[in-house]
């Protein structure tokens, strides 16, 4: 009587962001969200409560995925928290409104974060970046938009070489770019006016945690007195943190180093690969938002507007 049933999309967004063909914290909470709207056409429950039911499988099944990116749970909340009506049809067009609500906030919002944080960019400077962040390169993009001549150093993002992904867009830009290898970045630093990295999770003290390697990237960037700058939209703060909760860090599978044939070659090894790291809030300059930016340690002033005190879990079972 309590059995769920899953709509194929549900399953193949959730393979898809877990193998990281569905990547990037906005955009993952944009497929989530599409999965959600996807469990409400697809669904055949015979009762509003069988529906519900189906609707919170389907955001477990979505949330257990990837651990890290707050802004999967946070659009998970906001569909599931405009679930209402008196009846199957009710409820089917208030998920459908929440969720394409949700997908154009989405873009309203990283195009609002693009405009402010491209205030911090003058005409010739040159960026740093790491990984690929599609709320950094909204920055990016606007000062483009409005003119400015920027260069960039791409960092190439081991072990998933995200930064190929950016150096691309970058050049769609017309952006000139230079790749660099991870391990050469601090020797670039002199060359460059600003580090601009995305996050995953702000937490409540403003610390970001963004792709593994972003935390001493910043302590070289301090020292070699380059601002850092992230750029988030806020569904990347963490509301629990608020409350105390510490970030989960995705650990991801050791073949993403290393192939098992090399490995065996090499004898008997730990390998451990954890995707994200924290930088504390003294290494970051601005964390910039569609609300404005904020000096990181300013930055739960805008999480206590947004989420109060409270966090629900709208997906278990009551
Ligand atoms: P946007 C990525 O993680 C990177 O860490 C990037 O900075 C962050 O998501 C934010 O991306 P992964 O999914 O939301 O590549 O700015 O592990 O696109």
């Amino acid at each position: 009587m309590n059995e769920t049933s899953l709509c194929p999309e549900v399953r193949e967004t959730a393979r898809e962001i877990e193998s990281m063909e569905i990547r990037g914290a906005a955009t993952i909470a944009d497929a989530a969200a599409g999965a959600l709207s996807a469990q409400a056409d697809a669904s055949d429950a015979a009762d509003p409560e069988a529906f519900r039911r189906d609707m919170r499988a389907a955001a477990r099944e979505l949330y257990a995925t990837r651990p890290t990116a707050v802004s999967l749970p946070n659009a998970l909340r906001y569909v599931l928290a405009g679930m209402e009506g008196p009846d199957i049809g009710a409820l089917r067009n208030s998920v459908r409104y929440r969720a394409s609500k949700f997908r154009e906030d989405l873009t309203d919002a990283q195009e609002r974060l693009g405009r402010i944080g491209s205030g911090r960019l003058r005409d010739g400077d040159v960026v740093m970046t790491h990984c690929h962040s599609t709320d950094a390169m909204a920055c990016v993009e606007a000062a483009v938009d409005s003119g400015k001549e920027l260069e960039a150093i791409v960092k190439e993002t081991r072990p998933r070489n995200q930064g190929h992904i950016t150096a691309r867009q970058l050049r769609g830009l017309d952006v000139p770019v230079t790749l660099i290898a991870d391990n050469a970045a601090h020797r670039f630093l002199d060359d460059v006016d600003h580090l601009l990295v995305g996050a995953d999770s702000i937490a409540a003290d403003g610390s970001v945690v963004n792709k593994i390697g972003t935390a001493g990237l910043a302590v070289s960037a301090r020292d070699r007195g380059v601002p850092v700058m992230v750029a988030a939209q806020a569904i990347k703060l963490h509301p629990k943190t608020l409350t105390g909760a510490a970030i989960e860090i995705e650990q991801r599978d050791e073949a993403e180093l290393i192939d098992p044939e090399t490995r065996g070659e090499i004898g008997e090894i730990a390998v451990s690969n954890p995707a994200f790291d924290v930088t504390p809030p003294r290494h970051v300059d601005a964390i910039v938002t569609e609300h404005g930016q904020f000096p990181p340690e300013s930055i739960v002033v805008l999480m206590r507007e947004l989420f109060g005190e409270s966090v629900e879990e709208p997906w278990t079972e009551p």
